[in-house]
């Protein structure tokens, strides 16, 4: 990934966005930087810091535009060295002229992340700011930004060291075991839920920055239930409007209908169903099937029962496959005199679609203020990958552990493991965040 890493050349790149564009920057950085402006830039400015205005024209004295120049003289400027912005008329002909040109004076163009890296050799940034600067970039939302400027907060310490204890409790296992080698069977497998746990606990953190790295969808929130129940008047009560077909006829809803809905101050993705039923064939089952893997990935969802009708095989089916995961049952209907609720019913709420109190109730309900996501701090890149090296080295211990391997291994795999975890929350060191530079920052930054 990195090919040139001199810091003798001087460099260039286009500094701004895609062309063509109002202004273009282009920067020039690098130990001749005043002298090869000088052969293109009029007036022939003196290396000082300023802000200049003028011309430039190719080596044959040919006009190719009119701008101004910042000029910053090492070490203060970004890089550390000295630097001069050309903010030009944003021409795909214009840069790339100027482009030639420095690349004839002996410039050469900046890789990927290349100004910041000698912003870091010269000692112009820590490594931990850089890791902020390349956040910064992903971020889509205000709760975005200040996460990644709220890290500060002590708040992954604390994870970090629960994260710590589980395998402190691990280690002590194995060093029991060590000592008393006949009792294998016995002593390590209690090793395996401490362990699990901390797996677990890795998870939760990276997530978090994954989410930050992958835009997604709002999370799911799945109507399901059987045909008829009302899921489908529901959608359109929550949505304000006549999105879904509502019919009578028990299978009216084929396809999955999603739309971004928001709750309680929440953006989430509402999904729509086909009802669920057995004994059909063709579209409608293919329907059924295809809701299927939409609650699958859901994160919440909302069984809507016909309260004139009941509980069924249906529903009993879905809250044994998908009980565990959060969800709401709604005993829809409720404005009919054939509607029953039977005392303790697991809970259910007492609906109906076409009572406006009973949706204001159901929108403000606090699950759908917190979001699926969970809030925690975010973590860096470089804490995700250390954490994911944790994750790999205990994932390699459950099944060392299955294999019975000796403790006295298990014990140094899982010291090395300890060490990974609290270079987690220790000082960020310039090769850790170096790849990450090269490989995702951007040409001129
Ligand atoms: N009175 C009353 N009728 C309702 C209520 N909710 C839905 N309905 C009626 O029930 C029938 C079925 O409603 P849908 O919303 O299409 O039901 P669904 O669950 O989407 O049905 P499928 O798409 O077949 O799975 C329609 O005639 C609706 O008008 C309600 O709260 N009260
Ligand atoms: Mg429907």
């Amino acid at each position: 990934m990195r090919r040139n890493v001199d810091l003798s050349s001087t460099l260039f790149a286009l500094a701004s966005g895609s062309l063509p564009s109002a202004v273009a920057i282009v920067k020039l950085s690098g130990p001749d930087t005043f002298s090869i402006s000088n052969k293109i830039f009029r007036p022939r400015i003196e290396r000082a810091r300023g802000i200049w205005k003028g011309s430039w024209f190719t080596s044959e004295g040919a006009f190719i535009d009119e701008g101004i120049v910042l000029s910053f003289v090492a070490p203060h400027s970004h890089t550390g060295e000295d630097t001069i912005e050309f903010h030009c008329h944003g021409a795909v002909a214009i840069v790339r002229q100027f482009q030639e040109e420095l690349l004839k004076l002996g410039a050469r163009p900046a890789e990927k992340g290349e100004f910041s890296y000698r912003a870091i050799q010269h000692g112009k940034v820590s490594p931990g700011e850089l890791e902020t600067l390349g956040d910064l970039f992903l971020a889509r939302s205000p709760e975005d930004l200040s996460a990644i400027y709220g890290r500060r907060d002590a708040g992954l310490e604390k994870e970090i060291e629960k994260i710590r204890a589980n395998l402190i409790r691990a280690l002590a296992i194995y060093d029991t075991a060590v000592d008393f080698s006949d009792e294998y069977s016995q002593v390590v497998p209690r090793a395996v839920e401490p362990i699990q746990l901390a797996i677990q606990e890795c998870s939760v953190i990276t997530q978090r920055y994954d989410r930050l790295k992958e835009p997604q969808k709002p999370p799911r929130i799945a109507l399901v239930g059987r045909p008829n129940a009302g899921k489908s008047s529901l959608f359109n009560r929550v949505l304000g409007r006549y999105r879904a077909i509502v019919h009578v006829d028990p299978g009216t809803t084929r396809d999955v209908l999603e739309e971004t809905v928001l709750l309680n101050g929440r953006a989430w993705t509402l999904t729509d169903t086909a009802g669920v039923r057995a004994e059909v064939q063709g579209p409608e089952a293919l329907g059924i099937e295809l809701g299927t893997r939409y609650l699958e990935g859901a994160a919440f969802w909302i069984l809507v029962v016909d309260g004139t009708v009941g509980l069924g095989e249906v529903e009993a089916e879905l809250l044994e496959r998908h009980g565990a995961k959060p969800h709401l049952i709604l005993w829809n209907k409720r404005d009919l005199p054939e509607w029953n609720l039977p005392q303790a019913t697991l809970g259910a709420q007492a609906f109906s679609s076409v009572l406006p109190e009973d949706l204001d109730a159901l929108l403000s309900r606090p699950e759908f203020s917190k979001g699926a996501v969970e809030q925690g701090p975010l973590p860096t890149a470089v804490a995700v990958a250390k954490l994911n090296q944790v994750r790999e080295t205990l994932s390699g211990l459950l099944a060392s552990m299955a294999k019975e391997t000796p403790p006295e291994y298990l014990s140094e795999e899982l010291r090395g493991g300890l060490r990974d975890l609290e270079s987690v929350i220790g000082e960020v060191g310039v090769e850790d965040v170096l790849d990450r530079v090269f490989g995702e920052f951007c040409i001129g930054k």
